[in-house]
């Protein structure tokens, strides 16, 4: 197994804590996202805007207060067709909510198990924009739809911190994978970045 990369190769670490009830699809979301797995969770190397970044990502099934100072970023996911799990998502994002103001989105998994026009699902989008919060609808085999969470969180936290050249670059923001390993430090070879948009920011 390829060992982690040291954050300190990289021009910015960001921490993201995918958190939701069981079997909402947590583990799922982690290996379409993540180039790389090991057993705490997965991490994948980007680059943004010409920065090098480093995304590590874990999952946990409770909110603990420490996650606040642990993580950057929140992923806080449901399933499409349970219930209980959507309010479970709100009590996780009420608790992020009362540690401070954190990246946060809401995922609603599994949404090719969604039935046509059903009731659940209007209650559910009602009660989202009601609360105003921001929520993306994915499939988790569906790589393309997994991204945009993820791409939706990194741009949250770069700009919270260069608020200037964000406006100068407008809306899109362009996330470039990287796949090499990166020759800049002993443990790790080049960066190599593939010319390729993986993703746009709605
Ligand atoms: N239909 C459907 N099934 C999914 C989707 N995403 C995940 N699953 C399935 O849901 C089940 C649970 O997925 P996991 O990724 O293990 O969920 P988890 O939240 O990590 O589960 P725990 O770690 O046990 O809490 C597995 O059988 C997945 O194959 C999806 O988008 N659609
Ligand atoms: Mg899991």
């Amino acid at each position: 197994m390829e060992s982690r990369p040291s954050p300190s190769a990289f021009n910015r670490h960001i921490r993201i804590l995918i958190c939701g009830a069981g079997k909402t699809g947590k583990s799922t979301v982690i290996q379409g996202f993540c180039t790389h797995i090991d057993e705490s969770g997965g991490w994948r190397a980007f680059l943004f805007d010409d920065e090098e970044i480093l995304i590590d990502v874990k999952e946990a099934s409770n909110w603990r207060k420490n996650y606040a100072s642990d993580y950057d970023g929140f992923l806080v996911i449901f399933s499409a067709d349970d219930d209980y799990t959507f309010n479970y998502a709100l009590e996780i994002i009420a608790e992020i909510q009362s540690c401070g103001i954190f990246p946060t989105i809401l995922v609603e998994c599994k949404n090719d198990l969604i039935l046509e026009e059903s009731t659940e699902q209007i209650e559910i989008d009602n009660e989202v924009r009601r609360r105003k919060l921001r929520m993306y609808s994915i499939c988790g085999f569906d790589e393309s739809h997994i991204v945009h969470p993820f791409a939706y969180l990194v741009e949250k936290l770069t700009r919270s911190e260069n608020s200037e050249s964000a406006k100068s670059r407008g809306d899109l923001g362009k996330i470039t994978e990287v796949t090499e390993p990166n020759s800049r430090t002993s443990d790790m070879g080049s960066f190599v970045a593939k010319d390729k948009e993986t993703c746009k920011i709605m």
